[in-house]
């Protein structure tokens, strides 16, 4: 059944990296939450996977908007406004979760392309969600957007292109939140700490999956970020 009764019952909300790990798990929570909730990463499977146990969860009730989409085409960013606009007038929530790790290595040793890659999906493909998506933020009553840092922000030796472009993803939304704190607009950083996911992983291959939480558990603080009572703005907000 849709959940007209849930914490999020009626709000519109983006997420992206959705196909596994964190991003899914707060897509198939907000949708429990009665949310609609679009969702974008390349992985067309895994979309798919996210919407089918969001539909099962709610007996076909509920069903997510898929697009696919690569965060390192600035245009097709772009285009998020018109579609999510043009069917829904508004966006009440927007998780910029979607993250890369790269190469652990020396700073010297990281190869240009990969650096590249860091910089477009970790830091500019969020700016490019904030310059499409502010006009449909500030067209709900109170709109929410929080993004994904981690506690290697700040640098940290062998962390390279992923500790600089998370500091600098701080920055911006930081920068951003203090643009918006006149508006209804509330803006804030999650760190989400170690959780049980495929990143997780590559960056600690001998670390055993089972001693960490899995994405479903650290789900509360994407509700509580994105609830309209919620007024916190411009914090890092750990999850546990
Ligand atoms: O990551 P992972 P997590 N275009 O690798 C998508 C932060 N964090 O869930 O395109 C579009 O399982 C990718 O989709 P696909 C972390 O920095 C985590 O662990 O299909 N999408 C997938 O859905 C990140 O910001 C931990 O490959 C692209 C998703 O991103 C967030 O939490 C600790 C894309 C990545 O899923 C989620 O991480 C911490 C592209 N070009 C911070 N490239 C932790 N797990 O312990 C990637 O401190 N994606």
């Amino acid at each position: 059944m849709t959940n007209d009764r849930g914490r999020l019952a009626g709000r519109v909300a983006l997420i992206t990296g959705a196909s596994r790990g964190i991003g899914a798990a707060v897509a198939k929570r907000y949708a429990a939450e009665g949310a609609h909730v679009i969702l974008t990463a390349r992985t067309v499977a895994g979309l798919e996977e996210v919407d089918d146990a969001i539909r099962a969860a709610s007996n076909g009730q509920a069903q997510a908007t898929l697009v696919p989409l690569d965060l390192q085409q600035g245009e097709e960013i772009d285009k998020l406004n018109a579609a999510i606009g043009g069917r829904f007038g508004k966006l009440d929530v927007l998780v910029g979760n979607a993250g890369l790790l790269g190469e652990m290595t020396f700073m010297a040793q990281i190869e240009p392309e990969r650096w590249q890659d860091l910089i477009d999906v970790n830091l500019t493909a969020n700016w490019r969600l904030i310059r499409a998506l502010q006009p449909l933020l500030l067209e709900s009553d109170a709109g929410r957007a929080m993004f994904l840092t981690t506690g290697v922000a700040g640098g940290r030796a062998y962390w390279g292109g992923y500790a600089v472009t998370k500091t600098a993803l701080e920055a911006m939304v930081r920068t951003w939140a203090e643009e918006m704190s006149e508006t209804a607009l509330k803006i804030n950083l999650i760190n989400p700490g170690a959780v049980r996911t495929s990143m997780r992983a590559d960056a600690y291959p001998g670390e055993d999956p089972e001693t960490l939480p899995t994405p479903d558990e650290i789900t509360d603080v994407f509700v509580e970020l994105a609830e309209t009572n919620c007024l916190r703005h411009s914090e890092i907000v750990n999850a546990r």
